[in-house]
């Protein structure tokens, strides 16, 4: 049996660790910890799991192995076509565009539309493989959005999850994509489709109505898709009728972090980063992807014309880290040149030899250098102009359980449905982006009291709602949604944690 017995199953376009050649050519696992990856450890290993995944690195075939926690990691093949079709074409030129409401131009392409049809087969062909008779599948994010719908097709007997981590669009904007059909059918071969907020759950129940042949009724848009939020969220209150006759339940399931493993910075790291920075009054942070659609050089143009304006204090330092993402799509190059441009622009108007007021790194840097970041700066910037969540702001408020600092979020990332607290902002609005982090300046100088008070509310949402809760949360609606539509009772997968 060995690879086919596995009970719970997770499918996501990469594997939680990375391959890497060792010297003498033998392969090399780096763990990548992330919250998904902490938050589904321990389901996976208390039921002989399996994560199935591209191991990052085109063209590699690594046999599947075991972690030491006796889960088994089970890789899938990319070829650089498929790398170049699949992942940068068809999910990252054209789905992801069309998802964040069309900040840059989606393009269609029907080579690279045959190349995520044959990709989708081959994650749903891995997982058909490893999953035992009547597993639980877990299906990750927008580039397999036809493994449900195949899957179900190969193996009626698995319990099919989806989950969305982008946001999902308005009809009008889904109904540009010319296989529109094929992907809500395939997205209905789950028995749970989940997203982060109740807005992206409405727009694709509205779809599920609308396109043709996808759908049958659905049973109304009901005043709320989440309940508020304690501890046991039961997220599933609207149901669609597949084509195949199945009801699919679609809920809002808003992810959030680990907030246990959130490293904690010795405070004398904090002190040397601030006298690295040349003991600034004012720190601002800003850590993303390096995508356009996070709004970094909007955010570096506010800050300039606050400089300009002479708004802030004299001494005040912008860190932004900028990870490397997706470098050979072309969008991706234009907007690196572009921040590298204002950084160069910014630093030579205002910085001074030893002391530049934009200090801009385009690495990854390690969790435990991240954790210093986050609690050296006095206000944090997340101005995406679309997120389905945005990670980087619970963490900030994870990492300020004091109350201390100041979160300016864009109004279009998720999180700023459970962060009201947070000094708001229009991202496409310069002057509004010029205004929240004034404020939030002036706050912590002049109202301190209530930029605490603010930073405090923030802290215990993240506390109280961890990731821990998003996982528990779907897979206990999964495991009834199962149950219900086949009349059986299955254990909830994340009660054997
Ligand atoms: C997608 C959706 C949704 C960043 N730089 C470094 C680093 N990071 C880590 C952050 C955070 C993660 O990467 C970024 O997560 P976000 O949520 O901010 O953004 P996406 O990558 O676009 O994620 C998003 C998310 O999925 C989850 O569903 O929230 O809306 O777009 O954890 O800390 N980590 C390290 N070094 C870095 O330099 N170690």
């Amino acid at each position: 049996m060995g690879e086919s017995n596995n009970n719970f199953v997770v499918v996501a376009n990469r594997l939680p660790v990375d391959m890497q050649r060792a010297e003498d050519g033998s392969p090399r696992w780096v763990p990548s910890p992330g919250g998904l990856v902490s938050a589904l450890s321990p389901v996976l290993e208390s039921h002989e799991g399996c994560w199935v995944g591209w191991p990052g690195v085109i063209d590699e075939s690594p046999e599947p192995f075991r972690t030491e926690a006796d889960v088994l990691l089970y890789p899938v093949t990319l070829s650089a076509e498929d790398y170049r079709d699949f992942y940068e074409g068809f999910s990252n030129a054209t789905l992801w565009p069309l998802y964040h409401d069309l900040i840059v131009t989606p393009e269609f392409h029907r080579e690279w539309w045959a190349a995520y049809r044959e990709v989708n087969l081959k994650f749903a062909q891995a997982v058909a493989h490893v999953a035992a008779e009547g597993a639980t599948v877990w299906v990750q994010d927008y580039q397999l959005q036809l493994v449900p719908g195949i899957l179900r097709q190969m193996r009626p007997d698995l319990t099919i999850g989806f989950f969305l981590h982008i946001p999902f669009p308005s009809p009008d904007l889904f109904r540009q994509l010319p296989w529109r059909e094929e992907v809500m059918r395939g997205l209905l071969g789950a028995d749970i489709i989940g997203f982060h907020l109740e807005d992206n759950a409405r727009n694709f129940l509205t779809l599920a109505a609308q396109v043709s042949g996808s759908a049958g009724t659905h049973t109304g848009l009901p005043d709320t898709l989440r309940t508020s939020g304690e501890v046991s969220t039961r997220a599933i209150t609207a149901h669609v009728t597949a084509p195949d006759g199945r009801e699919v339940g679609v809920g809002a399931f808003p992810i959030s972090i680990d907030v246990a493993s959130v490293p904690r910075p010795e405070p004398q790291a904090v002190t040397t980063l601030r006298h690295d920075l040349g003991d600034p009054d004012l720190i601002l942070l800003g850590v993303d992807r390096l995508d356009y659609t996070k709004g970094i050089l909007q955010r570096l143009r506010a800050y300039e014309e606050l400089l300009a304006g002479g708004a802030l204090p004299p001494k005040t330092v912008f860190l932004q880290i900028a990870t490397p993402s997706r470098e050979r799509i072309e969008h991706y190059r234009r907007t690196r040149s572009r921040v590298e441009e204002a950084v160069g622009r910014i630093n030579g108007q205002y910085g001074t030899p030893g002391r530049p007021v934009v200090e801009y790194l385009h690495r990854s840097v390690p969790k435990s250098t991240l954790a210093t970041y986050y609690a050296a700066a006095d206000i944090m910037l997340v101005t995406p102009f679309k997120d389905g969540m945005n990670l980087v702001a619970k963490e900030y408020a994870a990492a300020h359980p004091s109350g201390s600092g100041a979160l300016v979020l864009s109004e279009f990332a998720g999180a700023a449905e459970e962060f009201p607290e947070a000094y708001l902002c229009n991202p496409f609005d310069l002057e509004a982006i010029k205004r929240s982090i004034h404020r939030a300046a002036t706050d912590l100088r002049t109202a301190p009291d209530d930029a605490r008070a603010r930073m405090t509310t923030m802290h215990r949402q993240v506390q109280e709602h961890d990731v821990n809760l998003w996982a528990q949360s779907f897979l206990d609606s999964l495991a009834e949604a199962h149950a219900a539509s086949t009349g059986s009772s299955s254990r909830p997968a994340s009660e054997a944690r």
